[in-house]
């Protein structure tokens, strides 16, 4: 019995989503009761993330961890390549979407809720317009790119996005 705690706006959730459908996995998806901000969510986890996943008694936080687990256990249908450089550049990309993707994307949130233009969007769209062609031609490894893709849902999650730089930082 496989069970993701998650949200469905979170792309941590969605990068455990993406690996459960990939093995065909069969999961409920719920939210923390009482929410990701409870005591109780404080007490399974100690930073109050998510996503968590729970597996026959086990449980466990961080979506790389998570990603790592279910690779470990569910063997059939692997996500990461073989072969120690392409499995190096997958984690990369896990890298670049946990560190610098997400959180720029996580500071548009407010947005969602505001209807006035936020004042740093015309720069964050002029800033994707030239990483996005920047990103596509020098940081692209694009020989052996398409062999690794999907395979890491990340990787997924990561190749239509530009790298957004500096421009969302105070
Ligand atoms: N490193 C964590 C980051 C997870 C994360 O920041 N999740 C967001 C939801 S998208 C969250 O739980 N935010 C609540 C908070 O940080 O208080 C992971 O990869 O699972």
């Amino acid at each position: 019995m496989i069970t993701l705690y998650g949200l469905p706006l979170s792309s941590y959730t969605a990068k455990v989503r993406v690996a459960l459908h990939w093995r065909g996995l069969s999961y409920q998806e719920r939210e923390p009761e009482g929410g990701y901000r409870s005591a109780a969510w404080a007490e399974r986890v100690p930073m109050g993330t998510l996503p968590a996943l729970a597996h026959d008694g086990f449980f466990l936080a961080e979506s790389e961890a998570i990603l790592e687990y279910l690779e470990d256990a569910f063997t059939e249908r692997p996500l990461l390549p073989s072969g120690a450089q392409p499995r190096a550049q997958v984690r990369m990309l896990a890298r670049l979407h946990d560190l610098h993707v997400e959180p720029r994307v996580r500071a548009l949130f407010p947005l969602i809720k505001d209807p006035a233009p936020h004042p740093r969007l015309p720069s964050y769209t002029q800033h994707c317009t030239t990483s996005s062609s920047a990103w596509r031609s020098s940081r692209r490894p694009a020989p052996s790119w398409p062999a690794i893709s999907p395979a890491w849902p990340t990787a997924a999650l990561l190749s239509p996005f530009p790298l957004p730089g500096a421009c969302l930082r105070p």
